[in-house]
């Protein structure tokens, strides 16, 4: 409630080894810490964003009615020997030994491991479709770990897995979370666009990665600017209108690095629709049948014959996104933060000017807190005896969305209210409960 007593430990400039908006602002408003390269840790503004971000995936997952489950994050390597990938994935993969000389690894990922429990706990087709997810770290040790958490060593993935009786259902288990990843990044309010691309070391031909614009983004993407009209608002689980939502979007050129063929996209694409920018992976789905079920046996039994169930893996970015959403809205010439008000640190900043002698402010503060509190909304006093101007610079940084300034003339019924970035303006404390809360999800 004070943000006297929190643990922010906000500094006068922008650190010289951050070079984009993100990685400026988590570090200046110390969201995060560096605890060595490539790894973070998550002090409290930060880790209040990313749990905001997660519950909002976790929502959208539960929706397409995909169960929560929790792996861990050291494996066994036997089960990436079973798969093939023990080798294969090279030395991206913390590779750990333990006091048995067992070798253990860190999860870069987890389509072996949950391959092993889905072959050990279902034996009958009647069981499929099975979608299954977790939101859990990873470890990948990046050549090259850079801006802070968009590509860090240790990082925050939801991944979800699918299992499925043929192609047919397997695809449509892959269009659910196509909508799921359209539906999650709108809350988020980011326009995501999913984009062919490459398989990599996870595997399959069929795969889309969901990339918002930003010019500091590390993927290079081609497409058709008309992608950005496409709709998914009217699209439901029904099997066809998920199919036909895909199709809509696959209508348009819209490939990373990778795939691009520049003869094909001059000639899919007019010149005036032609869209070649960066931008930031956000989530990336795969469709690879059974690459991971047929070298681990994970099969059911479907009037006597055995099928090797079908697959298909879906990652967010969650601790990613908190960088993406910074890229997408910090103003950094004016210096304020927008957060969506879902995701912010704080909905509102209660910003008091008072002295020692005079806390008339400061106890008003506390009677506007409580009846924010009473109507929801996550407030916080701005106690500290700064000036009012560096409290008001402060928070536009940290990025309060909505914020209360009791300056020397404050009047009791009339409150200075405004939105960050933009002027402030007189309005009764009711109203501005109203405001506040008609811009929040339900
Ligand atoms: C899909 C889920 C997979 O790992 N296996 C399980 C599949 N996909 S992925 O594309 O490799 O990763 C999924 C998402 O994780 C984020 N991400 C990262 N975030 C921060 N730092 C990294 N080094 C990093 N690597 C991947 C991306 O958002 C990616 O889309």
């Amino acid at each position: 409630m004070f943000f006297s007593s929190l643990l922010v430990p906000i500094l006068k400039n922008y650190p010289s080894e951050a070079k984009i908006k993100s990685h400026k602002l988590m570090l200046r408003t110390g969201m995060i810490k560096q605890s060595s390269a490539g790894i973070y840790s998550w002090l409290p503004l930060g880790f209040k964003v990313m749990k905001k971000i997660e519950n909002i995936v976790r929502e959208e997952q539960n929706k397409i009615f995909a169960q929560e489950i929790l792996m861990p994050t050291i494996q066994s390597s036997e089960i990436w020997k079973e798969s093939g990938r023990y080798e294969d994935y090279g030395e991206e993969m913390l590779r750990i030994t333990d006091r048995q000389k067992r070798e253990m690894l860190y999860g870069p990922t987890n389509e072996e491991l949950i391959t092993d429990i889905f072959r050990s706990s279902i034996k009958s087709y009647k069981s499929l479709p099975q979608l299954l997810y977790h939101i859990q770290w990873k470890f990948r040790d990046e050549l090259r770990p850079r801006f802070g958490i968009m590509r860090c060593r240790e990082f925050y993935m939801k991944d979800a897995y699918s299992f499925d009786l043929d192609d047919d259902l397997g695809e449509h288990s892959y269009n659910k979370f196509f909508l799921s990843y359209l539906k999650t990044f709108k809350r988020l309010d980011l326009k995501a666009i999913p984009m062919a691309a490459d398989t990599g070391p996870i595997g399959g031909n069929l795969s889309h990665e969901f990339i918002i614009l930003a010019e500091t983004g590390e993927s290079k993407i081609y497409t058709d600017k008309n992608i950005f009209e496409v709709d998914h608002s009217d699209c439901t689980l029904e099997k066809k209108s998920l199919a036909n939502l895909r199709k809509k979007f696959e209508n348009y050129y819209a490939v990373t690095d990778e795939k691009f063929n520049k003869a094909e996209f001059e000639k899919l694409v007019t010149k005036e629709n032609q869209i070649e920018t960066k931008g930031i992976e956000v989530g990336h789905i795969f469709y690879f049948g059974d690459k991971y079920s047929k070298p681990m046996n994970a099969s059911v039994d479907h009037n006597g014959k055995k099928i090797f169930v079908k697959m298909g893996s879906y990652g967010v970015g969650v601790s990613r996104l908190v960088g993406a959403i910074i890229e997408a809205k910090f103003n950094e010439k004016n210096e304020f933060m927008n957060w969506p008000i879902n995701v912010a640190p704080y909905e509102c900043a209660i910003l008091p000017l008072f002295s020692k002698n005079d806390k008339t402010n400061l106890e008003k503060s506390i009677n506007i807190f409580k009846k924010l509190k009473d109507r929801n909304i996550d407030a916080i006093i701005d106690d500290t005896e700064e000036n009012f101007s560096s409290k008001m610079k402060k928070f536009n940084l940290i990025g309060a969305p909505y914020q209360i300034l009791l300056g020397k003339k404050s009047d009791d019924e009339m409150l200075e209210f405004k939105k960050v970035g933009e002027e402030s303006f007189k309005l009764k404390i009711d109203d501005i409960i109203k405001t506040i809360n008609s811009k929040k999800e339900n």
